[in-house]
């Protein structure tokens, strides 16, 4: 099974990820997190794209496929991935669909946490005391924000046409989020 997690910036995709890592024994794949280590490691590519992702703004479209690719050719993660803050623009879920069914595999299900902008700016500068990550303030989460609403419509869309969209309040508890999101992949594992 191949779960989609999508929502705003600091809606809980990578929490909500970690919970069904350990439930349903799957893999993360955090574009976020791999762009992340780029950085990091004083990569070529991380220092393309530091300035990029510190600004709010996304990395392009082929940069990351290129990534994801890795991942989906791994015969150890097949029909077992999470992926955690992909697809973001159509092009990038239209990608996904390629790749997926280049190395047999399809999407199951779209979960999509709903969370309004002045809970993330709480989350988020709760996440910087933890974290310390870059683009971990206000005046750039604001702006990641704005580029979701731009870019995730579209996706969206998408994924309501092909029936696999479900809709969780990310406004809840984590531990009420991760009860939703069990009883929504049990109830697909059902029928798979
Ligand atoms: P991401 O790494 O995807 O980061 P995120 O959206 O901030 O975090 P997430 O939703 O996972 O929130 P978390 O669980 O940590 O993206 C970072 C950047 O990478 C992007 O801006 C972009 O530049 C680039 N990028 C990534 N993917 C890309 C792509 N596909 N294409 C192009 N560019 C891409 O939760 C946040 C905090 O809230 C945590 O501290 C958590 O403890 C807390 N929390 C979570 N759920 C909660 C709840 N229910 N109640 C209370 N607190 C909660």
């Amino acid at each position: 099974m191949n779960i989609v997690i999508f929502g705003p910036p600091g809606a809980g995709k990578g929490t909500q990820s970690k919970f069904i890592v350990k439930k349903y024994n799957t893999y993360q794949l955090s574009t976020g997190d791999l762009l992340r280590d780029e950085i990091k490691n004083g990569t070529e590519l991380g220092n393309k794209i530091s300035s990029i992702m510190n600004s709010g703004e996304l990395v392009s479209d082929k940069i990351v496929s290129d990534l994801i690719e890795k991942f989906i050719s791994n015969e150890n993660y097949k029909n077992q991935i999470i992926f955690d803050g992909y697809p973001r623009t159509l092009t990038q879920a239209k990608n996904l669909d390629i790749l997926l069914k280049k190395y047999q595999q399809k999407i199951d299900i779209v979960l999509k946490l709903n969370v309004s902008l002045e809970t993330i700016k709480k989350r988020i500068s709760e996440r910087k005391s933890i974290e310390k990550r870059a683009d971990d303030n206000e005046e750039i989460a604001i702006k990641r924000f704005q580029t979701y609403e731009k870019s995730s419509e579209p996706v969206l869309d998408y994924y309501r046409q092909t029936k696999l969209l479900k809709v969780v309040n990310g406004e809840n508890s984590i531990s009420q989020i991760n009860d939703e999101i069990s009883g929504l992949i049990d109830s697909i594992k059902g029928w798979l």
